[in-house]
Formats: structure tokens, C-alpha cells, sequence
């Protein structure tokens, strides 16, 4: 058993970034993880959309207190904002139309919170970022020593020998602000990256779909009902039914990484390509490194059984 994790979680809420906070609610109800705090961003949909995403799906949960939901940065560092309505729908929650939720955001930016906790909690923290990088990017430029302040860095985004999902090479997390995922990678700091490669094998199909819809439990409905509109707009890239549900790998490695295997890599951002914007690559040479930049272990796969087997009983938990 691994020690209870304190996550600190910086999202674009998104369908499967739901899930994950389901996922983390499930943990947070076990006692094997804390949640100090959630911060949004601008990506599948815009910041205050995704906060008050985030806010419905914990009450969901039934975490009604004590996790600041901070609104982030509404657009990326040197280009344009896009948004990915056709995976997750108008509302972020695949055009399920929830009510208003009780809570709401506090005040202040999600790069300021990431601060304000790390400075609070030196060393405990495991930053998971399952959204564009904006956040922390800004966060490394409001306080230099934030890489020596957070326990590890776990982010979903990225694709090496793998297709992209945005452009024929990039990854939508990394495409959507390429200069701050680049400042990202170039910190000082503990770092998994789950990319793609290992995301995409994770797929869910009809069997994991329909225990989770057959499930008569408010949450599990909840879930399902979002997945809905996910499966649908995944099933003509898969050509089956199914759904990649790529943020919760990144918090289920956190957790465990024992999960994963991995590569240990220098990683950087292509900022200039014509065709390759937002791509990020890697020196796969076997040679010694030239890149001065600290390797970040990336995820080449997982145990694909597990993690299906245990995002399924984290939602059916709730
Ligand atoms: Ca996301």
C-alpha cells in the first residue's frame, strides 16, 4: 500500500477530468489521498466553466468543504484560445445541463494558489496537472523556488511514438500552450508525464461501460451519463464503442506508480515547427545526454487491466 498522496489539482473540467476527480474523491474517502485544493484552466472549455465543473462533480462526490477551487488563466501565454466542445460538450460535462452548484470559486488565480499551497506545504505536495500548462507556468514565474517547494509533478499530455489527438503530432494538453508546458519541462522538479502512448491503450469498451451504467448508485449514474457523450464522440477514432479516459492514468500513476512503466527522458516543446507546433519530442539516442534539462520519467504504458479494474471500483465506491 502506498502512503496517502496529497494532491494539489490543476484541470480544465472536461469530462474525463470529472472522472478523475471521482477518482480522487474515492481515494480522499478511503483516507489514501488528500485534496489540498483544485485550480482551473483554460482547454476543453474556459476556467470558470471548468471551476464550476469541478465544484458540481466533488458535491457529487460529497466534498462539499474544504477544497478551494481557484479560476485560472482564460488563455494561453502567446497564441489563441481554443476551446474542445465536440468531446466534451458546450458545458464541459458532455451537454448534460447540471444545475448550479452550492459552492463557488474562491478568489484569487489558480497560478497564486499553487504558490500560496506549495509555500504552505513544502515538500508534500503532488501537483497533477491533467489540462493545459498555463497554470504552471505562470506559477514558475510568480516564484522561482516553486520547483524546490512540490513533491512531484504528475501531468497527462504529450505524445512521443504515438499520434497526436490535436494536429497530426501534438497532444491537445501541450498544443493548447506550448510556451508554458516548455517552461514546465524545463523546471527543476520531480516529473512523471503520462503522454498518449500510455493513455490511449487504457481505452475502455462496451464490458467496463456497461458495469458502470448497470450500477444504481448516484455518482455511477452521474459518471455514466457523462461518458455518454465522450463515447460517442471517441467511437468513430476507436471504431468501437469506448472512451479514453487519458486524465485519471495520470492520478492513478501518482498514486502508484509501480503501475506504470517508463522511460527516463530529456523533454522539450517544439515552439516554431510549421507543422509541428506544440509537439513535444525527446532525445531517444542512446547516448549520453546532451540536454542539460533534468530527465522526466515518461510513461510508455501501464498495467491496462488494473487501471481499468480500479477506476471502476473507485466510481462504483461513491
Ligand atoms: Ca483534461
Amino acid at each position: 500500500m502506498t502512503k496517502a498522496t496529497t494532491f494539489l489539482y490543476d484541470c480544465d473540467t472536461g469530462i474525463d477530468d470529472a472522472m478523475t476527480l471521482l477518482y480522487l474523491a474515492s481515494l480522499v474517502q478511503a483516507g489514501e489521498a488528500e485534496l489540498v485544493g483544485v485550480g482551473t484552466v483554460h482547454g476543453n472549455v474556459d476556467p470558470l466553466t471548468g471551476a464550476l465543473n469541478t465544484l458540481r462533480v466533488l458535491e457529487a462526490a460529497g466534498i462539499t468543504e474544504g477544497v478551494p477551487v481557484a479560476v485560472g488563466a482564460t488563455r494561453p501565454m502567446a497564441q489563441d484560445v481554443h476551446y474542445a466542445l465536440d468531446w466534451h460538450g458546450t458545458d464541459g460535462l458532455g451537454d448534460t445541463h447540471l444545475p448550479a452548484p452550492a459552492g463557488r470559486p474562491v478568489t484569487g488565480s489558480a497560478a497564486a494558489q499553487i504558490v500560496r499551497l506549495a509555500r504552505s506545504r513544502p515538500g508534500e505536495l503532488t501537483l497533477l496537472a491533467t489540462g493545459p500548462l498555463t497554470n504552471l507556468g505562470a506559477a514558475l514565474l510568480l516564484d522561482d523556488a516553486l520547483p524546490s517547494l512540490i513533491r512531484e509533478v504528475v501531468i497527462m499530455g504529450g505524445a512521443f511514438d504515438h499520434p497526436g489527438n490535436i494536429t497530426t503530432h501534438a497532444e491537445a494538453n501541450i498544443w493548447h500552450d506550448p510556451e508554458a508546458a516548455d517552461l514546465v519541462f524545463a523546471a527543476d522538479w520531480p516529473m512523471i508525464l503520462v503522454p498518449l502512448d500510455a493513455t490511449h491503450p487504457t481505452a475502455v469498451h462496451d464490458d467496463w461501460l456497461d458495469r458502470l451504467a448497470a450500477h444504481d448508485a448516484p455518482v455511477a449514474r452521474f459518471a455514466a451519463k457523462i461518458l455518454k457523450f465522450y463515447e460517442e464522440a471517441y467511437t468513430p477514432t476507436l471504431k468501437r464503442r469506448g472512451a479514453v479516459i487519458h486524465d485519471a492514468l495520470a492520478a492513478m500513476l501518482a498514486v502508484d506508480p509501480e503501475l506504470g512503466e517508463y522511460v527516463h527522458r530529456c523533454v522539450r516543446v517544439e515552439l516554431r515547427g510549421e507543422l509541428t507546433r506544440g509537439t513535444t519530442v525527446w532525445d531517444a539516442r542512446s547516448l549520453p545526454a546532451e540536454d542539460t534539462r533534468r530527465p522526466v520519467q515518461v510513461a510508455v504504458g501501464s498495467d491496462v487491466p488494473a487501471f481499468q479494474e480500479r477506476l471502476l471500483t473507485a466510481l462504483l465506491s461513491l
